[in-house]
C-alpha cells in the first residue's frame, strides 16, 4: 500500500462523490486534471490554476526524462519544488507515448525502444526504468507502464497488449515498491473487446494496486464503442478503489464516465481547444474568432466568475487572437480551466444532492445543441 486514502462519501446509481488523501493534499471527486507535461500548465501559472481550484495536475514521466532529465530534477529536489506546485501531481508512465510516438519504436517483452520527439534520439524504457524516473519526480500518483494497442491493429495484437501490460504491472509494482512509497495506479487495457477488457481487469486487480485506471480508450474509436467499454468494464472495477480514466475532457463525455463509476480523468482538452479559440461553457462550445463577436462588449459568459470574464469582453479577447497575440489564448486558458474546475464542482454537488442524472441530461442538451 502505497500513501494513497480513498474514501467514498455518497453514491447515485454507480455515480461517486468521493475523496482521495494524497500526501501533497486532498482531492475531491469526481475530478479533472490539466495536464502539464513539460513541468508547466500551457500559458497558465500555478498561482492562476490555485485560484481557479485546481485540485490536482497530470504530468508525464518520459517527455520529463528527456527534458530536462533526471539529473536536474534531482538537484531540484523533485518535480514539486522545480516548477513551483506545492498540490498533487500524478505521472503518467511513458507507456502511451508507445503508442502516440509510433516511429522508430520496438517492443519486446522486456520493455519499449522509442525515439526521442525532441531530437530523434533512442531510448529503451523499461517498467523499472518508468518507475524510477517518477520516483525521481516525487509525484503522488504514479502509473504503471503498460502498452496501449491502437484499436485498428485488431484482437490478437490487443490481446497482447493485455499481456504484456499484466506483466509490465508486476515488474512496475514490484520495482517501485523497493524504492518508494508513492501511491501507483495499474492499467487496464483490451482494446474495444469485452471479453479482453475483462481478462485485464482481472489480472490487473489481482495486483495490490492503490487506484486502477482505464487505459487504451478515446484512441480514435467511435464514440459510443467508448461508453459501451466504460459502461462494461467501469462497474466491475474495485469500489473500494480510485478509478481514473486516461484522456477523456470533454463535458459531455466526462458526465457518461463518471455515470459508470469513474472518480478522476485527464484531457489536454480545455488548454489545447483553448489555445485555437474555442470557449467552453454551460451552453456549449463556440469559437470567439467568429466576427459575429466583432463589436461584442460582454464577457464569454455573463455568469462566470473567473478572471477573464470579469475582465474581458469577448469582442477584446476576438481581437487578440486576430492578430495573434498571446494573451487571447491566456485569457481563453484561463475561462476554460476555469469552466472545468466549476464543471467538477458542479457535478459533486449534483451527486451529493441526488441530482446527478438531471445534471448529465442538461449537459448532454447543451453539448448536443452546440451553442456557436
Ligand atoms: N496508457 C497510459 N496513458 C494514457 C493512456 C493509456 O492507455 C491513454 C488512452 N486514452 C491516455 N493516456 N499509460
Ligand atoms: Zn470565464
Amino acid at each position: 500500500m502505497g500513501s494513497l486514502r480513498f474514501e467514498v462519501l455518497k453514491t447515485v446509481g454507480n455515480a461517486r462523490r468521493g475523496r482521495m488523501h494524497l500526501p501533497h493534499g486532498i482531492v475531491e471527486t469526481p475530478t479533472f486534471m490539466p495536464v502539464g507535461t513539460n513541468a508547466n500548465v500551457k500559458l497558465v501559472t500555478p498561482h492562476i490554476l490555485k485560484e481557479n481550484n485546481v485540485q490536482i495536475i497530470l504530468s508525464n514521466a518520459f517527455h520529463l526524462y528527456l527534458k530536462p532529465g533526471l539529473d536536474v530534477i534531482r538537484e531540484f529536489g523533485g518535480l514539486h519544488n522545480f516548477m513551483n506546485w506545492d498540490r498533487p501531481i500524478l505521472t503518467d508512465s511513458g507507456g502511451f507515448q508507445v503508442f502516440s510516438l509510433k516511429k522508430g519504436q520496438k517492443i519486446t517483452d522486456d520493455g519499449v525502444w522509442i525515439m526521442s520527439p525532441i531530437d530523434g534520439s533512442k531510448h529503451y524504457i523499461t517498467p523499472e526504468l518508468s518507475m524510477e524516473i517518477q520516483a525521481t519526480l516525487g509525484s503522488d500518483i504514479v502509473m504503471a507502464f503498460d502498452y496501449c494497442a491502437d484499436p485498428k491493429d485488431g484482437y490478437d495484437e490487443a490481446k497482447r497488449s493485455v499481456k504484456l501490460t499484466t506483466k509490465w504491472a508486476k515488474r512496475s509494482l514490484e520495482h517501485l515498491r523497493r524504492i518508494s512509497h508513492q501511491a501507483i495506479f495499474g492499467i487496464i487495457q483490451g482494446a474495444i473487446y469485452e471479453d479482453l477488457r475483462e481478462m485485464s481487469l482481472k489480472e490487473i486487480t489481482e495486483f495490490d494496486f492503490d487506484g486502477f485506471a482505464i487505459g487504451g480508450l478515446s484512441v480514435g474509436e467511435p464514440h459510443e464503442v467508448t461508453l459501451k467499454m466504460v459502461e462494461f468494464i467501469g462497474p466491475k472495477m474495485p469500489p473500494d478503489k480510485p478509478r481514473y480514466f486516461m484522456g477523456g475532457g470533454s463535458p459531455d463525455l466526462l458526465v457518461d464516465l463518471v455515470a459508470s463509476g469513474v472518480d478522476i480523468f485527464d484531457s489536454v482538452f480545455p488548454t489545447r481547444v483553448a489555445r485555437h479559440g474555442l470557449a467552453v461553457t454551460w451552453n456549449g462550445k463556440f469559437n470567439i474568432r467568429s466576427a459575429r463577436y466583432k463589436y461584442d462588449k460582454t464577457p464569454i459568459d455573463e455568469n462566470c466568475t473567473c478572471y477573464t470574464c470579469r475582465n474581458f469582453s469577448k469582442g477584446y479577447i476576438r481581437h487578440l487572437f486576430d492578430r495573434e497575440e498571446v494573451l487571447g489564448q491566456i485569457l481563453l486558458t484561463i475561462h476554460d480551466i476555469h469552466f472545468m474546475m466549476e464543471f467538477g464542482e458542479k457535478m459533486r454537488e449534483s451527486i451529493e444532492n441526488g441530482t446527478f442524472y438531471e445534471f448529465r441530461e442538461k449537459v448532454k442538451k447543451a453539448y448536443e445543441k452546440q451553442a456557436s
